[in-house]
Protein backbone atom coordinates (compact mmCIF):
# COMPACT_ATOMS: atom_id res chain seq x y z
CA UNK A 1 0.00 0.00 0.00
CA UNK A 2 1.03 3.43 -0.61
CA UNK A 3 1.65 6.14 1.88
CA UNK A 4 -1.36 7.97 0.18
CA UNK A 5 -3.41 5.25 0.63
CA UNK A 6 -3.20 4.88 4.11
CA UNK A 7 -3.49 8.22 5.27
CA UNK A 8 -7.23 8.28 2.85
CA UNK A 9 -8.04 5.10 4.38
CA UNK A 10 -7.45 6.31 8.01
CA UNK A 11 -9.17 9.90 7.26
CA UNK A 12 -12.34 7.75 6.43
CA UNK A 13 -12.30 5.63 9.37
CA UNK A 14 -11.61 8.86 11.47
CA UNK A 15 -14.94 9.87 9.70
CA UNK A 16 -16.93 7.03 10.78
CA UNK A 17 -15.07 6.74 14.48
CA UNK A 18 -16.11 10.08 14.65
CA UNK A 19 -19.64 9.51 13.53
CA UNK A 20 -19.63 7.23 16.86
CA UNK A 21 -18.29 10.23 19.11
CA UNK A 22 -14.58 8.84 19.00
CA UNK A 23 -11.76 10.83 19.00
CA UNK A 24 -9.35 8.46 16.71
CA UNK A 25 -6.43 11.04 17.05
CA UNK A 26 -6.84 10.71 21.26
CA UNK A 27 -6.93 6.94 20.82
CA UNK A 28 -3.39 7.03 19.03
CA UNK A 29 -1.93 9.32 21.33
CA UNK A 30 -2.54 6.97 24.03
CA UNK A 31 -1.62 3.99 22.66
CA UNK A 32 1.75 5.74 21.76
CA UNK A 33 2.31 6.30 25.65
CA UNK A 34 2.00 2.66 26.37
CA UNK A 35 5.24 -0.01 26.68
CA UNK A 36 4.82 -3.24 26.37
CA UNK A 37 7.67 -5.47 28.43
CA UNK A 38 9.20 -7.71 25.84
CA UNK A 39 9.98 -11.18 27.20
CA UNK A 40 14.06 -11.61 26.45
CA UNK A 41 13.70 -15.55 27.10
CA UNK A 42 11.48 -15.68 23.76
CA UNK A 43 14.96 -15.02 22.12
CA UNK A 44 16.92 -18.21 23.01
CA UNK A 45 13.73 -20.50 24.48
CA UNK A 46 15.06 -19.57 27.99
CA UNK A 47 18.07 -20.74 28.30
CA UNK A 48 20.54 -17.84 29.18
CA UNK A 49 24.19 -17.42 29.09
CA UNK A 50 25.53 -18.86 32.66
CA UNK A 51 27.09 -21.26 30.46
CA UNK A 52 28.14 -21.68 27.10
CA UNK A 53 25.57 -24.61 26.75
CA UNK A 54 22.70 -23.98 28.82
CA UNK A 55 19.59 -24.99 28.35
CA UNK A 56 15.87 -24.77 30.17
CA UNK A 57 15.76 -27.44 32.61
CA UNK A 58 13.18 -28.09 35.68
CA UNK A 59 10.67 -25.59 36.89
CA UNK A 60 7.93 -27.20 35.20
CA UNK A 61 7.83 -25.06 31.76
CA UNK A 62 8.86 -26.79 28.36
CA UNK A 63 9.81 -25.13 25.28
CA UNK A 64 9.23 -27.11 21.90
CA UNK A 65 10.94 -26.79 18.28
CA UNK A 66 13.87 -26.60 16.84
CA UNK A 67 13.56 -23.57 14.73
CA UNK A 68 17.06 -22.45 13.38
CA UNK A 69 19.11 -19.36 14.56
CA UNK A 70 18.14 -19.13 18.07
CA UNK A 71 20.36 -16.31 19.79
CA UNK A 72 23.59 -17.99 21.62
CA UNK A 73 25.02 -15.15 23.43
CA UNK A 74 23.40 -11.40 25.03
CA UNK A 75 25.00 -9.82 22.02
CA UNK A 76 22.81 -12.13 19.43
CA UNK A 77 19.89 -11.39 21.29
CA UNK A 78 20.37 -8.10 21.70
CA UNK A 79 20.54 -7.67 18.05
CA UNK A 80 17.42 -10.07 17.67
CA UNK A 81 15.48 -7.71 20.25
CA UNK A 82 16.63 -4.32 17.89
CA UNK A 83 15.07 -6.26 15.02
CA UNK A 84 11.89 -6.98 16.53
CA UNK A 85 11.70 -3.47 18.07
CA UNK A 86 11.89 -2.03 14.60
CA UNK A 87 8.62 -3.70 13.80
CA UNK A 88 7.01 -3.20 16.68
CA UNK A 89 5.13 0.55 16.99
CA UNK A 90 6.00 2.43 20.12
CA UNK A 91 8.68 2.14 22.67
CA UNK A 92 9.00 -0.76 24.89
CA UNK A 93 10.55 -2.30 27.79
CA UNK A 94 12.66 -5.29 28.05
CA UNK A 95 12.11 -8.18 30.43
CA UNK A 96 15.25 -9.90 31.14
CA UNK A 97 15.41 -12.90 33.67
CA UNK A 98 18.79 -13.24 35.71
CA UNK A 99 20.31 -15.85 33.85
CA UNK A 100 21.15 -13.64 31.36
CA UNK A 101 24.07 -12.07 32.69
CA UNK A 102 27.16 -11.60 31.26
CA UNK A 103 30.40 -12.10 32.95
CA UNK A 104 32.84 -12.64 30.11
CA UNK A 105 32.20 -16.42 30.08
CA UNK A 106 33.24 -16.94 33.57
CA UNK A 107 30.80 -18.76 35.92
CA UNK A 108 29.04 -17.09 38.36
CA UNK A 109 26.67 -18.38 41.34
CA UNK A 110 23.15 -17.36 41.65
CA UNK A 111 23.60 -15.85 44.99
CA UNK A 112 26.73 -13.79 43.89
CA UNK A 113 25.22 -11.89 40.84
CA UNK A 114 26.01 -8.08 40.78
CA UNK A 115 24.58 -5.42 38.87
CA UNK A 116 27.53 -5.60 36.77
CA UNK A 117 26.98 -8.51 34.90
CA UNK A 118 24.04 -6.86 33.71
CA UNK A 119 26.32 -3.26 32.97
CA UNK A 120 26.10 -4.10 29.38
CA UNK A 121 22.35 -4.59 28.92
CA UNK A 122 21.57 -1.98 31.32
CA UNK A 123 23.93 0.83 28.65
CA UNK A 124 21.77 -0.75 25.68
CA UNK A 125 18.58 -0.56 27.72
CA UNK A 126 19.11 3.35 27.75
CA UNK A 127 19.34 3.52 23.85
CA UNK A 128 16.45 0.51 22.88
CA UNK A 129 13.88 0.55 25.89
CA UNK A 130 11.91 1.82 27.64
CA UNK A 131 13.13 0.29 30.77
CA UNK A 132 14.16 -2.72 31.75
CA UNK A 133 12.22 -5.72 33.86
CA UNK A 134 13.84 -8.16 35.56
CA UNK A 135 13.31 -11.68 36.91
CA UNK A 136 15.33 -13.98 39.42
CA UNK A 137 15.68 -17.52 37.94
CA UNK A 138 14.25 -20.32 39.83
CA UNK A 139 14.92 -23.04 37.49
CA UNK A 140 17.54 -24.87 35.47
CA UNK A 141 19.73 -25.39 38.49
CA UNK A 142 21.39 -28.25 40.20
CA UNK A 143 18.98 -26.59 43.48
CA UNK A 144 16.09 -27.00 42.04
CA UNK A 145 16.30 -30.58 41.00
CA UNK A 146 13.72 -31.88 43.27
CA UNK A 147 11.24 -29.70 42.00
CA UNK A 148 11.25 -27.25 45.05
CA UNK A 149 13.58 -23.50 45.91
CA UNK A 150 11.43 -21.27 48.27
CA UNK A 151 9.34 -23.72 49.77
CA UNK A 152 12.51 -26.47 49.90
CA UNK A 153 12.53 -28.44 53.25
CA UNK A 154 16.27 -28.12 53.02
CA UNK A 155 17.58 -24.91 54.65
CA UNK A 156 20.74 -24.92 52.48
CA UNK A 157 18.98 -24.66 49.58
CA UNK A 158 15.79 -22.26 50.91
CA UNK A 159 18.75 -19.64 51.90
CA UNK A 160 20.65 -19.86 48.64
CA UNK A 161 17.29 -19.31 46.53
CA UNK A 162 16.56 -16.61 49.63
CA UNK A 163 20.19 -14.96 48.37
CA UNK A 164 20.06 -15.40 44.75
CA UNK A 165 16.23 -13.19 45.23
CA UNK A 166 17.46 -10.56 47.31
CA UNK A 167 20.62 -10.30 44.71
CA UNK A 168 17.65 -9.82 41.98
CA UNK A 169 16.52 -7.06 44.30
CA UNK A 170 19.33 -5.30 44.45
CA UNK A 171 19.81 -5.29 40.54
CA UNK A 172 16.39 -4.09 39.51
CA UNK A 173 16.83 -1.89 42.12
CA UNK A 174 20.36 -0.57 39.98
CA UNK A 175 18.54 -0.97 36.70
CA UNK A 176 15.33 1.45 37.87
CA UNK A 177 17.81 3.85 39.08
CA UNK A 178 20.37 3.74 35.96
CA UNK A 179 17.04 3.87 33.57
CA UNK A 180 15.23 6.11 35.67
CA UNK A 181 11.78 3.98 35.51
CA UNK A 182 10.71 1.17 37.99
CA UNK A 183 11.54 -2.08 36.76
CA UNK A 184 9.55 -4.85 38.12
CA UNK A 185 10.84 -7.45 39.67
CA UNK A 186 8.78 -10.90 39.64
CA UNK A 187 9.20 -13.91 41.73
CA UNK A 188 8.11 -16.98 40.06
CA UNK A 189 9.26 -20.22 41.51
CA UNK A 190 8.03 -23.86 40.20
CA UNK A 191 7.29 -25.31 43.97
CA UNK A 192 5.47 -28.36 43.83
CA UNK A 193 4.37 -31.84 43.84
CA UNK A 194 3.63 -34.53 40.92
CA UNK A 195 1.48 -36.75 43.16
CA UNK A 196 -0.95 -35.83 46.08
CA UNK A 197 0.84 -34.34 49.16
CA UNK A 198 -0.38 -35.18 52.38
CA UNK A 199 0.69 -31.50 53.97
CA UNK A 200 -0.45 -28.45 51.61
CA UNK A 201 0.15 -26.26 54.52
CA UNK A 202 4.33 -27.00 55.64
CA UNK A 203 5.58 -25.77 52.54
CA UNK A 204 3.40 -22.57 52.36
CA UNK A 205 4.75 -21.30 55.78
CA UNK A 206 8.11 -22.07 54.50
CA UNK A 207 6.98 -19.58 51.16
CA UNK A 208 6.11 -17.33 53.09
CA UNK A 209 9.00 -17.20 55.68
CA UNK A 210 11.13 -17.01 52.87
CA UNK A 211 9.71 -14.64 50.94
CA UNK A 212 9.66 -12.19 54.12
CA UNK A 213 13.17 -12.57 53.97
CA UNK A 214 13.69 -12.26 50.74
CA UNK A 215 11.65 -8.83 50.73
CA UNK A 216 13.33 -7.87 53.96
CA UNK A 217 15.34 -5.24 52.63
CA UNK A 218 13.54 -1.75 51.33
CA UNK A 219 14.01 0.06 47.95
CA UNK A 220 12.25 3.34 46.82
CA UNK A 221 9.66 2.18 44.48
CA UNK A 222 10.81 4.63 42.03
CA UNK A 223 12.87 2.09 41.04
CA UNK A 224 12.27 -1.81 42.36
CA UNK A 225 8.62 -2.98 42.46
CA UNK A 226 8.17 -6.03 43.70
CA UNK A 227 5.75 -8.95 42.41
CA UNK A 228 4.83 -12.10 43.12
CA UNK A 229 3.66 -14.60 40.26
CA UNK A 230 1.42 -17.64 40.98
CA UNK A 231 0.51 -21.16 39.13
CA UNK A 232 -1.99 -23.46 38.91
CA UNK A 233 0.44 -26.43 38.05
CA UNK A 234 3.24 -27.19 35.65
CA UNK A 235 4.76 -30.54 34.26
CA UNK A 236 6.06 -32.49 37.12
CA UNK A 237 3.52 -30.38 39.61
CA UNK A 238 0.46 -31.01 38.81
CA UNK A 239 -1.39 -31.87 41.57
CA UNK A 240 0.15 -29.71 44.17
CA UNK A 241 1.68 -25.85 43.36
CA UNK A 242 2.63 -23.99 46.47
CA UNK A 243 2.25 -20.69 45.40
CA UNK A 244 -1.14 -20.44 44.30
CA UNK A 245 -3.37 -17.61 43.39
CA UNK A 246 -4.74 -17.56 46.58
CA UNK A 247 -1.56 -17.56 48.53
CA UNK A 248 -0.02 -15.11 46.32
CA UNK A 249 -3.19 -12.92 46.06
CA UNK A 250 -3.35 -12.91 49.92
CA UNK A 251 0.24 -12.19 50.38
CA UNK A 252 0.41 -9.27 47.87
CA UNK A 253 -2.27 -6.81 49.50
CA UNK A 254 -0.89 -7.75 52.67
CA UNK A 255 2.51 -7.16 51.91
CA UNK A 256 1.93 -4.24 49.64
CA UNK A 257 3.48 -6.63 46.38
CA UNK A 258 2.68 -6.26 42.69
CA UNK A 259 0.44 -9.38 41.34
CA UNK A 260 1.47 -11.22 38.44
CA UNK A 261 -1.31 -12.81 36.42
CA UNK A 262 -0.39 -15.15 33.84
CA UNK A 263 -2.86 -16.09 31.17
CA UNK A 264 -2.08 -20.06 31.11
CA UNK A 265 -2.00 -19.95 35.19
CA UNK A 266 -5.20 -20.91 35.56
CA UNK A 267 -8.07 -23.50 35.12
CA UNK A 268 -7.99 -23.65 30.92
CA UNK A 269 -11.35 -22.22 30.83
CA UNK A 270 -10.42 -20.11 33.19
CA UNK A 271 -9.42 -16.48 31.58
CA UNK A 272 -7.60 -13.49 33.70
CA UNK A 273 -9.34 -10.31 32.38
CA UNK A 274 -11.96 -10.84 34.98
CA UNK A 275 -9.29 -10.51 37.79
CA UNK A 276 -7.87 -7.55 36.85
CA UNK A 277 -10.74 -5.02 38.47
CA UNK A 278 -11.07 -7.54 41.16
CA UNK A 279 -7.56 -7.43 42.36
CA UNK A 280 -7.13 -3.91 41.43
CA UNK A 281 -9.90 -3.16 44.72
CA UNK A 282 -7.24 -4.12 46.67
CA UNK A 283 -4.01 -4.33 44.99
CA UNK A 284 -1.76 -0.48 43.67
CA UNK A 285 -0.54 -2.30 40.69
CA UNK A 286 -0.43 -5.44 38.82
CA UNK A 287 1.89 -7.10 36.38
CA UNK A 288 0.24 -9.12 33.43
CA UNK A 289 2.63 -12.43 31.58
CA UNK A 290 0.20 -12.33 28.28
CA UNK A 291 0.58 -15.39 27.00
CA UNK A 292 -1.70 -18.22 25.48
CA UNK A 293 -2.22 -21.43 27.01
CA UNK A 294 -3.37 -24.03 24.48
CA UNK A 295 -5.26 -27.19 26.43
CA UNK A 296 -2.69 -26.22 29.38
CA UNK A 297 -0.16 -23.76 29.97
CA UNK A 298 2.02 -23.84 26.78
CA UNK A 299 2.85 -20.10 26.26
CA UNK A 300 1.82 -19.89 22.49
CA UNK A 301 2.33 -16.84 20.74
CA UNK A 302 -0.05 -14.51 21.96
CA UNK A 303 -2.81 -13.92 18.84
CA UNK A 304 -5.57 -11.80 18.34
CA UNK A 305 -8.39 -13.38 20.46
CA UNK A 306 -11.68 -12.94 22.48
CA UNK A 307 -9.22 -13.82 25.22
CA UNK A 308 -6.47 -11.09 24.71
CA UNK A 309 -9.43 -8.26 24.11
CA UNK A 310 -10.88 -9.27 27.01
CA UNK A 311 -7.28 -8.13 29.02
CA UNK A 312 -6.98 -5.44 26.65
CA UNK A 313 -11.20 -4.08 27.74
CA UNK A 314 -10.48 -4.29 31.26
CA UNK A 315 -7.28 -2.64 31.28
CA UNK A 316 -8.75 0.41 29.24
CA UNK A 317 -11.82 0.42 29.90
CA UNK A 318 -10.88 0.43 33.88
CA UNK A 319 -8.41 3.84 33.57
CA UNK A 320 -5.82 0.79 34.44
CA UNK A 321 -3.16 1.64 31.90
CA UNK A 322 -0.77 3.56 34.93
CA UNK A 323 -1.27 0.45 37.43
CA UNK A 324 -1.42 -2.51 35.04
CA UNK A 325 2.47 -3.46 33.90
CA UNK A 326 1.66 -5.49 30.59
CA UNK A 327 4.50 -8.23 30.25
CA UNK A 328 4.21 -10.88 27.56
CA UNK A 329 5.22 -14.42 28.47
CA UNK A 330 5.48 -16.84 25.32
CA UNK A 331 8.02 -18.87 24.40
CA UNK A 332 7.64 -20.87 20.70
CA UNK A 333 10.89 -22.52 19.08
CA UNK A 334 8.92 -24.13 16.10
CA UNK A 335 8.69 -20.71 14.26
CA UNK A 336 11.30 -17.90 13.41
CA UNK A 337 11.87 -16.23 17.35
CA UNK A 338 12.15 -12.80 16.61
CA UNK A 339 8.36 -13.21 14.51
CA UNK A 340 7.46 -14.98 17.64
CA UNK A 341 8.07 -11.36 19.59
CA UNK A 342 6.32 -8.81 16.74
CA UNK A 343 3.35 -11.40 16.09
CA UNK A 344 2.42 -11.25 19.78
CA UNK A 345 3.18 -7.48 20.77
CA UNK A 346 1.48 -6.12 17.36
CA UNK A 347 -1.74 -8.22 18.68
CA UNK A 348 -1.47 -6.96 22.27
CA UNK A 349 -0.59 -3.37 21.01
CA UNK A 350 -4.02 -3.50 18.55
CA UNK A 351 -5.83 -5.01 21.08
CA UNK A 352 -5.40 -2.25 23.31
CA UNK A 353 -6.14 -0.03 19.99
CA UNK A 354 -9.32 -1.37 19.43
CA UNK A 355 -10.60 -0.89 22.53
CA UNK A 356 -9.17 2.92 22.90
CA UNK A 357 -11.40 3.19 20.13
CA UNK A 358 -14.49 2.59 21.81
CA UNK A 359 -17.77 4.75 22.33
CA UNK A 360 -17.11 4.15 25.79
CA UNK A 361 -19.28 7.27 27.14
CA UNK A 362 -22.15 5.70 25.40
CA UNK A 363 -21.94 2.18 25.85
CA UNK A 364 -21.57 3.42 29.95
CA UNK A 365 -24.09 5.69 29.21
CA UNK A 366 -26.63 2.50 28.33
CA UNK A 367 -25.22 -0.07 30.66
CA UNK A 368 -26.22 2.47 33.45
CA UNK A 369 -30.35 3.07 31.93
CA UNK A 370 -30.46 -0.90 31.73
CA UNK A 371 -30.74 -0.24 28.07
CA UNK A 372 -28.62 -3.42 27.31
CA UNK A 373 -30.11 -4.16 23.75
CA UNK A 374 -28.16 -0.64 22.48
CA UNK A 375 -25.18 -1.88 24.48
CA UNK A 376 -25.08 -5.12 22.66
CA UNK A 377 -26.07 -3.57 19.41
CA UNK A 378 -23.16 -1.15 19.69
CA UNK A 379 -20.68 -3.53 20.96
CA UNK A 380 -21.44 -5.47 17.97
CA UNK A 381 -21.28 -2.85 15.66
CA UNK A 382 -17.81 -1.59 16.77
CA UNK A 383 -16.39 -5.32 16.04
CA UNK A 384 -16.53 -4.28 11.89
CA UNK A 385 -15.05 -1.07 12.44
CA UNK A 386 -12.26 -0.27 10.25
CA UNK A 387 -9.55 -0.92 12.43
CA UNK A 388 -6.79 -1.87 10.47
CA UNK A 389 -6.57 1.44 8.54
CA UNK A 390 -5.76 3.04 11.92
CA UNK A 391 -3.54 0.50 12.95
CA UNK A 392 -1.83 0.91 9.59
CA UNK A 393 -1.80 4.87 9.92
CA UNK A 394 -0.24 4.33 13.63
CA UNK A 395 2.74 2.19 12.24
CA UNK A 396 3.07 4.82 9.57
CA UNK A 397 3.15 7.44 11.71
CA UNK A 398 5.73 5.26 14.04
CA UNK A 399 8.12 4.91 11.29
CA UNK A 400 7.44 0.53 11.14
CA UNK A 401 6.27 -1.45 8.45
CA UNK A 402 2.48 -1.66 7.29
CA UNK A 403 0.51 -4.19 7.55
CA UNK A 404 2.49 -7.98 6.63
CA UNK A 405 5.48 -5.86 4.58
CA UNK A 406 7.08 -6.14 8.28
CA UNK A 407 7.64 -10.01 7.21
CA UNK A 408 10.05 -9.33 4.57
CA UNK A 409 12.55 -7.78 7.19
CA UNK A 410 12.30 -11.06 9.25
CA UNK A 411 13.31 -13.42 6.23
CA UNK A 412 15.43 -10.86 4.96
CA UNK A 413 17.54 -10.79 8.84
CA UNK A 414 17.04 -14.66 8.29
CA UNK A 415 18.92 -15.24 5.22
CA UNK A 416 21.91 -12.21 6.11
CA UNK A 417 21.94 -13.13 10.19
CA UNK A 418 20.31 -16.30 11.37
CA UNK A 419 21.26 -19.10 8.78
CA UNK A 420 25.15 -18.26 9.93
CA UNK A 421 24.43 -19.30 12.91
CA UNK A 422 25.25 -22.88 13.14
C1 LIG B 1 6.24 -20.15 34.31
C2 LIG B 1 5.97 -18.70 34.49
C3 LIG B 1 7.16 -17.80 34.41
C4 LIG B 1 8.12 -18.17 33.30
C5 LIG B 1 9.21 -17.16 33.07
C6 LIG B 1 10.33 -17.74 32.27
O1 LIG B 1 5.11 -20.90 34.24
O2 LIG B 1 4.98 -18.29 33.60
O3 LIG B 1 6.74 -16.49 34.30
O4 LIG B 1 7.45 -18.37 32.11
O5 LIG B 1 9.61 -16.61 34.24
ZN1 LIG C 1 4.59 -16.18 33.52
Amino acid sequence: MEKKQIVHRYELAKDLYGEMGVDVDLAIKKLSQISISLHCWQGDDVAGFETDDAELSGGGIQVTGMYPGKARNADELRSDLEKAYSLIPGKHRLNLHAIYLENNGKKVQRNEIQPEHFARWIDWAKENTAGLDFNPSFFSHPFADDGFTLASNNKRRREFWIEHGKATRKIAAAMGKALNSPCVNNVWIPDGYKDTPVDRKKPRERLTESLNELFKKKYSREYLLDSVESKLFGIGSESYVVGSHEFYLGYAIKKKKLLCLDAGHFHPTETIADKIPSVLQYLDEILLHVSRGVRWDSDHVVTYTDDLLAIAQEIVRGNYLNRVHIGLDFFDASINRIAAWVIGTRNMLKALLSVLLEPIKKLKKYELEGNYTSRLALLEEMKTMPLGAVWDYYCLKQSVPVGYSWMNEIKKYEKTVLSQRQ
